[in-house]
């Protein structure tokens, strides 16, 4: 079984991965906290300033929240309200982010931000849908009441959290914008900017803007967010500002972040890491402990904030709300 001390080259294409730099060394990650933690800030860790991607996109990073608006803090949902869960503090959360679009290192996303814009936003709701148009978040907003929820969070490369989001139900959503019946399932698209993001234009090699899918009964879930806030605040730009989608019965990278575009469609889309490796990203990726990546088990998961390792379950613990989506038909 693969272990988090052998240190697989996570998640990359064989041929695109690097492999030291797809996980930072535990030592980085403490060191980093520790620093955090005791608020001498960032200073002491920044790149050398003869690093061209620093002294382009950086910024201080950390826990940067956007200032509130109106709507947070929101009341949390009863249903969800994490009261068996031990929350994952915001400063681990906020400073270990998988967004390939900034970097492929978790620890340095954060830190390069600086050039990244959340506002203005809109968002374009497109297809098979009676109310299509180019939304504010501050238009979604009102539309469905924003609320908070405790969720799991569980990535493909067997690390887990537990976060408070904001956002407004998908399914929610969808009844206001009068989604037709022909519409089958939805394709969402992230932002493309490669003037304000270093990934773009270092990792050329991916099929940019990252791109997600989902049928449109997953969507229809009462499970299913799209958040535009986490800790009570709205989303740090590393967490996905201004909006990103909230799954939490799947893996991590259906969870899309800097959403620009939702689709709705007859035909099922791809998926971004689906069209690049099909063999260790299913369409669906729902957590299931008994489906090992090709390259490591998923049965068990290690928290990251606490480094307790426990036992991965079954759409992650959501099964009472999810399971009847996947029944033989
Ligand atoms: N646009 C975009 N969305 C993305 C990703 C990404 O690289 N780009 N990474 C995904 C993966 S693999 C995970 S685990 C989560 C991480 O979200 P977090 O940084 O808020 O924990 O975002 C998902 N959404
Ligand atoms: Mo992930």
């Amino acid at each position: 079984m693969v272990s988090f001390h052998i240190r697989p080259s996570w998640f990359l294409p064989e041929s695109a991965a690097t492999p030291e730099n797809q996980y930072a060394s535990r030592r980085k990650f403490l060191r980093d906290l520790g620093l955090g933690a005791l608020g001498l800030g960032t200073a002491s860790l920044l790149p050398s300033c003869s690093d061209p991607e620093w002294e382009h996109f950086g910024n201080k990073g950390g826990t940067l929240f956007p200032p509130d608006r109106p709507g947070f803090p929101a009341p949390r949902n009863q249903r969800f309200d994490g009261s068996s869960l031990q929350t994952t503090p915001a400063s681990i959360a906020t400073t270990h982010n998988n967004f390939y679009e900034f970097s492929t290192d978790q620890s340095r996303v954060h830190k390069l931000t600086g050039l990244f814009e959340i506002d203005p936003w809109t968002v374009e709701i497109s297809g098979l849908v009676n109310k299509p148009g180019h939304y504010s978040i501050q238009d979604l907003e009102t539309l469905v009441p924003l609320e908070e929820r405790v969720y799991r969070f569980r990535c493909v490369e067997a690390w887990s959290m537990v976060l408070p989001w904001t956002g407004i139900p998908l399914g929610k959503l969808c009844e206001q914008l009068e989604v037709q019946p022909a519409a089958r399932y939805l394709r969402l698209t992230s932002f493309h900017k490669p003037d304000q993001a270093p990934g773009f234009k270092k990792m050329s090699y991916y099929p940019w803007p990252y791109y997600e899918s989902l049928r449109l009964d997953e969507a229809m879930n009462e499970l299913s967010l799209l958040a535009t806030g986490i800790y009570g605040h709205p989303l740090p730009k590393q967490n996905g500002a201004p909006i990103r989608l909230v799954v939490p019965w799947k893996y991590g990278l259906k969870n899309i972040k800097s959403i620009v575009r939702i689709e709705f469609r007859k035909t099922r889309s791809g998926t971004f890491w689906n069209a690049l490796q099909p063999q260790e990203f299913s369409w669906l990726s729902n957590v299931d402990p008994r489906i090992p990546h090709p390259r490591w088990s998923q049965a068990t998961e290690k928290r990251i904030d606490t480094g307790e390792k426990q036992k991965t379950l079954l759409y992650n613990g959501y099964g009472e709300s999810v399971q009847r989506l996947y029944r033989p038909k």
